[in-house]
């Protein structure tokens, strides 16, 4: 990670645990919105702002779905870090499909964390919404660039397409932060626990949720109300990576997610949107995930599984 701007050892993991051995994720720390009246100078515009992102990272592919469903695929351009994980974090590399950072021609993302402030403190996170503008970071935060990416670009973007409307703000909240700490964090808690209770506790919220999940799509094509909303762009960046990283490197094997018809039948129905299809690079997930090597040392990255939900990608 980066201690007052200068990375200070090998990436790792894990940089806190609880005294439970509970995973501890970091809280982001650029947050700035992009308004025509922003005191930061941070106004829409065609062109100005780029997104960097990694295809195995859930809180990035959240954002890159909003950007092709709000349309705004042309507006703000992309940059796709290397799925597997360096000795310093993200890096630029051009392969396996990813970009090089023609943009500012960092080598590493701690590079831009820097460049945005030379005292940075913390890990090096994608995704990052960066204005070339002025050379800075505006958010890091992927639940603020959602709404940044569905408000903020007013005229630029597809605005038939609402991913918050006001009259679900509520329901799309409550269902936002039980999906949150239940199961999109929860997997990365079971995955990274350092103590069993820390596990059993995190695994037990993970399939509760998938639980509810099923039952709630018992009678609904969506989460939340009638319509596509944030909240299944957020249930299906987890249920896509379930299968592919979590079962395994993450010990949620209780049930693989045919376990859940209901579930599956909604994953179909989001992969055959295109916004959603286009985010899911199942060799970025499994690169990425199993390379990570405290929890797979030997870096072998598995052939399978085989999922039929996934062969239209191809
Ligand atoms: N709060 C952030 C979390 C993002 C996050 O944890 N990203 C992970 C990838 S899935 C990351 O970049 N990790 C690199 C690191 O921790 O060094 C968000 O939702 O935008």
């Amino acid at each position: 990670m980066l201690v007052d701007g200068q990375w200070t050892e090998d990436w790792q993991p894990v940089q806190q645990s609880d005294d439970d051995g509970r995973f501890i994720r970091q809280r982001s720390s650029f947050r700035e919105r992009i308004r025509a009246d922003s005191t930061a100078g941070f106004a829409p515009e065609a062109g100005r702002y780029l997104l960097y992102v990694a295809y195995i990272c859930p809180w990035a592919c959240r954002t890159l779905i909003a950007l092709r469903l709000k349309g705004l695929d042309g507006v703000i351009a992309t940059c796709v870090v290397d799925p597997r994980l360096s000795d310093q974090g993200w890096r630029f590399s051009g392969e396996m499909g990813s970009d090089l950072d023609r943009t500012n021609g960092a080598s590493h993302m701690h590079q831009l964390y820097t460049r945005a402030d030379p005292h940075f403190t913390g890990r090096a996170t994608v995704p990052v919404l960066w204005d070339t503008r002025q050379g800075t970071i505006v958010n890091n935060e992927s639940a603020d660039i959602l709404r940044i990416l569905d408000r903020d670009f007013a005229g630029l973007a597809d605005d038939t397409v609402q991913l918050r409307p006001e009259a679900l703000e509520d329901e799309i909240e409550a269902w936002n932060q039980r999906l949150y700490a239940d199961f999109n964090n929860g997997v990365y808690q079971a995955g990274f626990a350092s103590s069993q209770a820390a596990y059993d506790e995190a695994e037990g919220k993970v399939f509760a949720t998938l639980d509810d999940l099923e039952a709630r799509l018992g009678g609904a094509d969506w989460l939340v109300g009638d319509q596509l909303t944030e909240t299944d762009i957020r249930a299906f960046v987890t249920l896509v990576r379930f299968d592919l990283a979590y079962h395994g490197l993450f010990k949620c094997n209780r049930h693989p997610l045919s376990h859940y018809p209901r579930v599956i039948a909604y994953l179909e129905r989001l992969l055959a949107i295109p916004a959603f299809a286009a985010s899911v690079r199942p060799d970025h997930i499994k690169a990425g995930y199993y390379s990570i090597a405290a929890l797979n040392p030997s870096g072998i990255v598995p052939t399978g599984p085989e999922l039929d939900y996934l062969a239209a990608l191809a």
